[in-house]
């Protein structure tokens, strides 16, 4: 097959921070000798004892570990802030736009910013939050969310950000898995002129939460919420008479950062736990090289803050690097499909970086609302959170970018803390659908599925073989997990559970999960969490779900459903259990399909055959492979006449 390539642009070549060169001396260096390579990359942090140790570092049974830096001390939230104060107090660090643009927007500085996270820190602590204990925040897209993250760091607390569109059913379980002692939330939240009862959800959550003692409430619309008292505190009153001055806690390299919680092909989501000093010196570098990033440049990640993108390249990696960013509260679609565009002529915006299911909804409605807006201040174009298809990825390109910025598609997941295959725009050729060579550091692998490694061009399973700074350290309150999901199917071994083709160049083209985990619209799901969710509903026996191709989404999902004997499956169960699962889980899971199927496809020792399940999803039902394994292969047929 042969694809399009673009060079690197000459201006580029010639400038950027890493040139090809530099990528290739550079890399060599990161996997022969890390040692030397990491101890010069870490300076970028300020550390408060340095460290002596570099990487102790193992992925077998016998001496497994992951330390990096672990007799250093260092503090992040001073990292991303106070050493920035003496020479650039008075850039903006964040530059908010509120969800309707007639409403003001909002310019922080990095004194500003500083300040309003001493205050929330201090507020924090007057709550009874200090080193080690977990605060959750549920918070809109506020700069407010932000200080709450940073503030935690600042103390030593751990936050566990859930997405606000998590209903309060999933609120609780990860409130409970981690035993959070405060929530921090807001009013409501605004999103596409629509408010979502952010205060509402926690007071319900929280009926099943017994850990939970102070909620902080910032008020973002002002509406009327309920307050219980002697539990909850409104943010301007926690923060009135809070001092400005909060040192920072000096923090262990290997000292717990955050949780957060991902989906994973078993049972409920998992606690991914980040360390200080790793992650920070991760997503500091690979925000630098990555975006080429230069103070002073405008910088807009689109994600939200509840997704590890918003952790990574909102907070931690941009602030540390003294960034200049846009926070944006709203949505590309509202109140018209020119919304981002604007933004980035309003606020002049270099480097911009989204998901590829925005693009492919944006695409769809034509180029009028692009070529409404001028886009001459872009420069570099950045795409995250599933495989983009070289259309979209070409139509952001010359319509965007008019064919001048580079893209970087950047390869990573929750687990790995920042970008671990993408492309340096400086000294990487660019090819369509394609995250291109792997970040400083990265070993990548392509094996079999019985383990045999491919050599060469190939398709198989990715994995790493050896360990970087910004991977996760373990699965909260289990680390036995940690160990049995990542380093098992492959020994020695990280496994990411997705699938990847690498090219007669070296190219990575990631082909997806491999694993009962589907990707709608960039946000990982587990589809046995949302059989659960299905399974709970009174009517259903049983439930499968997979993924099936979806234009805009990636993926959507799709669910067989075996109802009760005695139960009708018809149209009014069909919307109720969609409705049932929004409840259960939140909008982000809403089933595309519900097929009602008498049976599934088993094996005789009881094994859903997904792969089938698949396979009738899609609508590719000429190649439905072996099925004399089957305890009834008449299912089969069945579920084929009943597709949806
Ligand atoms: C950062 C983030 C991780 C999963 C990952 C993969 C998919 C992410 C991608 C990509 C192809 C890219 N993914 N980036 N696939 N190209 N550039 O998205 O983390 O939410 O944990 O998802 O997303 O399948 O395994 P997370």
């Amino acid at each position: 097959m042969t694809h399009a390539v673009y060079p690197v642009p000459r201006q580029w070549a010639e400038n950027a921070l890493v040139k090809a060169d530099d990528y290739t001396a550079l890399y060599r260096e990161s996997v022969e000798n890390p040692d030397s390579f990491w101890r010069r990359e870490a300076q970028r942090l300020d550390w408060i004892r340095p460290f002596t140790t570099v990487k102790e570092t193992s992925f077998h049974e016998q001496d497994f570990g992951i330390r990096w830096f672990a007799d250093g001390t260092l503090n992040l939230s001073a990292n991303c802030l106070d050493r920035h104060l003496a020479e650039r107090g008075d850039t903006i660090a964040i530059i908010w736009e509120p969800d309707d643009p007639s409403e003001a927007n909002r310019q922080i500085s990095y004194r500003q910013l500083h300040e309003m996270v001493c205050r929330f820190a201090n507020a924090l602590k007057a709550n009874g939050a200090g080193r080690g204990s977990r605060v959750t925040i549920y918070m809109p897209m506020v700069p407010e969310a932000a200080v709450a993250m940073l503030a935690c760091a600042r103390i030593g607390a751990i936050h566990s950000v859930v997405f606000g569109g998590f209903s309060p059913e999933a609120l609780a379980g990860r409130i409970q898995d981690c035993d959070s002692s405060l929530v921090v939330t807001a009013d409501e939240g605004l999103r596409g002129g629509r408010a979502t009862p952010l205060k509402t959800n926690v007071d319900e959550a929280l009926k099943h939460c017994s850990s939970v003692e102070k909620v902080i409430v910032y008020r973002r619309t002002g509406a009327e919420v309920p307050m219980v008292d002697g539990r909850d505190v409104d943010w301007d009153d926690a923060v009135r008479d809070a001092s400005n001055h909060c040192p920072p806690e000096e923090m262990g390299a290997e000292d717990p950062l955050f949780i957060l919680y991902t989906s994973g092909s078993t049972g409920k989501p998992k606690g991914v736990l980040h360390s200080t000093g790793g992650y920070g010196v991760w997503t500091s570098m690979t925000h630098q090289y990555v975006f080429d990033y230069r103070p002073g440049q405008v910088y807009w990640c689109a994600a939200d803050i509840g997704w590890v993108t918003g952790h990574s390249y909102i907070v931690y990696g941009p602030l540390a690097n003294g960034a200049t960013q846009v926070m944006f509260e709203g949505v590309p679609n509202w109140p018209d499909h020119s919304r981002f565009w604007q933004i980035i002529d309003k606020y002049r915006v270099e480097i911009f970086y989204t998901a590829p299911t925005a693009l492919r909804a944006l695409m769809r409605e034509g180029d009028e609302p692009v070529k409404a807006t001028s886009r001459a201040s872009l420069k570099l174009l950045g795409t995250v959170g599933e495989p983009i298809n070289p259309e979209a990825w070409e139509w952001y390109h010359r319509v965007i970018g008019e064919g001048r910025c580079p893209i970087v598609d950047t390869w990573w997941q929750t687990e790995t803390g920042g970008a671990m295959i993408a492309p340096m725009p400086g000294a990487v050729p660019l090819k369509p659908g394609s995250a291109t060579l792997p970040m400083f550091g990265v070993r990548p692998v392509l094996l079999e599925s019985d383990g045999t490694p491919i050599e060469g061009a190939g398709d198989g399973c990715l994995a790493i073989t050896d360990s970087w700074p910004g991977q996760m350290r373990t699965v909260w309150g289990d680390h036995e997990r940690f160990f049995q999901t990542y380093f098992t199917t492959f020994p020695g071994m990280y496994f990411t559970g997705d699938g990847c083709r690498r090219d007669q160049d070296g190219y990575y083209w990631i082909t997806g999960r491999i694993d009962d985990v589907i990707n709608v619209s960039g946000h990982r799901m587990g589809t046995a969490e949302i059989e659960s969710a299905l399974v709970a509903h009174e009517n259903v026996a049983e439930a499968a779900v997979v993924g099936m191709p979806h234009e805009i989404k990636g993926q959507g999902i799709y669910a067989y459903v075996t109802v009760n004997v005695g139960v009708e499956p018809d149209e009014a169960l069909r919307s109720q259990l969609i409705k049932w699962v929004r409840h259960e889980i939140g909008p982000i899971a809403t089933p595309d399909a519900i097929q009602f199927a008498p049976a599934l496809p088993k094996t005789r020792s009881g094994k859903i055959m997904r792969r089938i399940l698949r396979k009738i999803a899609e609508g590719d039902v000429s190649t439905l492979g072996d099925t004399s394994t089957l305890a009834d292969p008449a299912v089969v047929d069945r579920l084929i006449e009943g597709r949806q």
